[in-house]
């Protein structure tokens, strides 16, 4: 018998509106329209309940990479369901298919790491990386290193320790935060800027904001600095050439450890298996999730290099944390079966050498639309800029709901992709063929001239 019932779309919104809380939702304006009802998708499109063919330009929440329907992830997820559909990993004992992933991800990721820890998702792994990094500090003598750096609008998040790890401003107001012992600094954020200074000279200074604020700070308190690659959900922030190669300098000047949060750069999205090989960064932690299963189940985890786990091993004792489904044989068994695909489909050179450079020489000439400011793009990660006039530059306010009257306007079109203010976000999956990409440019062009004539005065 089907574990779920067949009803209409109305049927399905009532009970949506009376009985469930949505994440990042306003409720109230959320039953003023009602919920879209997802029922099924396969390849790059989802279908909502009334029929409507989307192409998912976003891959669910970044995280869809090797696409919907793909049977070797149905079949990985029913065979382990059937042999052990779950045991814990507590207690001087293991599974083989937690075993078997680990190993795996040791083989991809950058030679500093050999180790894992599974989490269930992004957050969960980003508190297990503050609570690893304090702990090392403390067993390397030096207990008053406890200061995090991070970045404002970055996004970890959203447990009370990723929240504040993240900088968004609106999360913090909502519940106290950050926790102590984490500060922020600006953004690698150049069109965001007054853009008095060349892309190269603001990227450093970006950079050296985190000097500052060590200094500030006292640099023997400073733990680690944390950041996404490229911030995503803060509006796909590539940051200038000149900026990691300074981060990392600094953290090697004062010793600090780096934690690169890997949760949408990482498995392939840039075109490299990790951010931190498509930004030549070394980080101590990399934080994982989404991609690690496609999204098909949840997983998260922390890869921990060997400076930290050979500290943790020879001198913690026990370290008093973990999670219920850490390392949960039904979605390693799929993490495994998603990464074998990944490989066996070539998808991140793919990404480097044919789609990527495809749908990116496609998206940089959306900036010849009168409505759009800035393009940009690395592997299949994508963002352009809405604006008001680009000579002078004026940018919309956040009042006019330009992002959004483009976004709604594209979904019209069967094409879905994110506003994050009047920046628009695109991360499709990593198997979109050329005719898909041509078909997500040419309704985002459709889209564009639609907008251009609502949003004119
Ligand atoms: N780090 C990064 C870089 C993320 O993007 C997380 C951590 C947290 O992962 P979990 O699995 O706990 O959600 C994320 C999650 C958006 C959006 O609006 C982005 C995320 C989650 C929800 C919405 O773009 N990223």
């Amino acid at each position: 018998m089907a574990a779920i019932e067949k009803r209409s779309r109305g049927d399905w919104q009532q009970l949506d509106k009376a009985h469930h809380l949505h994440p990042f939702t306003d409720h109230k304006s959320l039953h003023k329209k009602r919920s879209r009802i997802i029922t099924r998708a396969e390849g790059v499109y989802i279908f909502d309940a009334d029929g409507n063919k989307i192409l998912d330009g976003m891959s669910g929440l970044w995280c869809v990479n090797a696409g919907y329907g793909r049977q070797e992830l149905i079949d990985a997820a029913t065979e382990q369901m059937k042999e052990l559909p779950y045991y814990n990993n507590f207690f001087q004992c293991a599974h083989p298919p937690s075993i078997e992933l680990a190993a795996m991800l040791q083989g991809i990721s950058p030679p500093q790491f050999n180790r894992v820890f599974f989490a269930g998702s992004g957050s969960e792994s980003n508190d297990t990386i503050v609570r690893m990094v304090r702990t090392y500090w403390d067993l390397m003598g030096q207990p008053e290193r406890h200061t995090i750096i991070s970045r404002h609008n970055a996004y970890h998040g959203s447990t009370v320790a990723a929240a504040s790890l993240g900088g968004m401003k609106p999360m913090h107001r909502q519940s106290g935060l950050p926790i102590p012992g984490i500060v922020h600094v600006d953004q690698p954020y150049w069109f965001g800027s007054d853009q008095r200074l060349s892309p190269h000279e603001f990227g450093l200074q970006a950079a050296r904001a985190i000097e500052d604020k060590i200094k500030d700070v006292g640099p023997e308190k400073v733990a680690a600095f944390i950041g996404e690659p490229i911030q995503g959900a803060g509006g796909v922030i590539i940051p200038p050439d000149s900026y990691w190669p300074e981060v990392q300098r600094i953290c090697d000047e004062y010793g600090i450890l780096l934690i690169s949060d890997e949760v949408i750069t990482g498995f392939g999205r840039l075109g490299e298996w990790f951010g931190a090989d498509h930004f030549a960064t070394r980080p101590d932690f990399m934080t994982f999730a989404k991609g690690v299963t496609s999204g098909y189940l949840p997983l998260g985890g922390v890869f921990v290099s060997d400076r930290v786990a050979d500290v943790l091993i020879d001198k913690a004792g026990e370290f008093f944390h973990g999670y219920t489904y850490s390392g949960h044989p039904v979605a390693c068994a799929v993490a495994i079966a998603n990464i074998k695909l990944i490989q066996s489909e070539s998808l991140v050179s793919r990404i480097k050498d044919d789609i990527g450079p495809y749908l990116q020489e496609k998206w940089r000439a959306l900036a010849e639309h009168p409505l759009v400011g800035d393009t940009r793009m690395v592997g299949l990660m994508g963002a352009f800029e809405l604006v008001k006039s680009k000579d002078p530059l004026e940018r919309f306010h956040e009042s006019q709901g330009a992002g959004v009257v483009f976004r709604d306007t594209l979904m019209g079109e069967g094409v879905c992709m994110r506003a994050v203010g009047n920046t628009i976000i695109c991360a499709p999956p990593f198997v979109l063929t050329l005719a898909e990409a041509d078909e997500l440019i040419e309704k985002t062009w459709v889209a564009l001239d639609q907008s251009h004539q609502a949003l004119s005065p």
